[in-house]
């Protein structure tokens, strides 16, 4: 599948991310385009006064509220398909775990910003997001639907601390803002059929533009402790994982919610 797991997992250890252009047929990415949509439109429908106040992603894409169960078995034999996976292993040879679903958009508001942060920042203070970057971190591997504008990443800080400037303008310190530019920045840009898999807890930012509409698909290894994370109502009903050609990676994270 073009590139080996020895390969990615050296460019993700040293850089915090890589991008595989042209991964998906154009085929895989309309299908998948097609179900997406349907949870998006319904999805802005239902949430209409924050979609058009701040939102700029939703998440549980594979959840039953919103998708019946044909669409959702299309959507989890995608996020299991072979491509997938073995991006997936190559990070995490032993018991990668789904942790969830996220579709990322522009905002409706133009004057909303698109703002640098690391996932950790949300749930840590400044001493446990030390930690957290030296510990195991969740993957991100984003398939945008559209071409986009992309992401903005800062290579090398899956596994270091802040510069002055990258924490005072994540942090907003000292009058510096979020949406400032950094010059450790590194701005990505994808096309439909690209996969960009970065750290979540990396420095990073979307960039909002152009028709963006990119599933982010969250995944953990089994060995770190996400799995509270988890919703129960994203993973496959029982009767939905014999119609799933792989199902490991869900089967794994179901395996942990029983360890509870
Ligand atoms: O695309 C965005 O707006 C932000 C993406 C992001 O922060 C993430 O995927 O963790």
């Amino acid at each position: 599948m073009g590139v080996n797991h020895s390969q990615l997992n050296s460019r993700y250890d040293d850089q915090g991310y890589f991008v595989i252009r042209d991964y998906f047929t154009a085929s895989e990415i309309s299908s998948l385009r097609q179900v997406v949509l349907k949870f998006h439109e319904l999805w802005t429908q239902d949430h209409k006064e924050f979609y058009e106040q701040e939102a700029f992603n939703s998440s549980l894409i594979t959840g039953s509220q919103y998708l019946a169960f044909d669409d959702r078995v299309k959507l989890f034999n995608f996020i299991s398909s072979k491509k997938i996976m073995h991006v997936v292993e190559s990070l995490i040879p032993a018991n990668p775990a789904f942790m969830n679903t996220q579709l990322f958009f522009n905002p409706v508001n133009p004057q909303q910003k698109d703002f640098w942060h690391r996932d950790c920042q949300y749930d840590h203070e400044i001493e446990q997001q030390k930690k957290a970057i030296l510990e195991t971190q969740v993957v991100h591997l984003r398939v945008p639907l559209f071409d986009e504008l992309g992401m903005e990443l800062v290579p090398g800080t899956h596994k270091r601390w802040d510069s002055e400037e990258e924490f005072n303008v994540r942090q907003e310190e000292v009058g510096r803002v979020s949406s400032e530019s950094l010059s450790t920045g590194k701005a990505i840009a994808l096309s439909a059929g690209d996969l960009l898999v970065f750290s979540a807890d990396m420095i990073h930012r979307g960039l909002y533009g152009l028709d963006r509409l990119a599933l982010d698909i969250l995944v953990f290894d089994s060995a770190a402790n996400f799995v509270d994370y988890v919703d129960d109502d994203c993973l496959p009903e029982p009767a939905m994982l014999d119609k799933i050609d792989e199902p490991s990676l869900f089967l794994n994270t179901i395996d942990l919610k029983k360890m509870g």
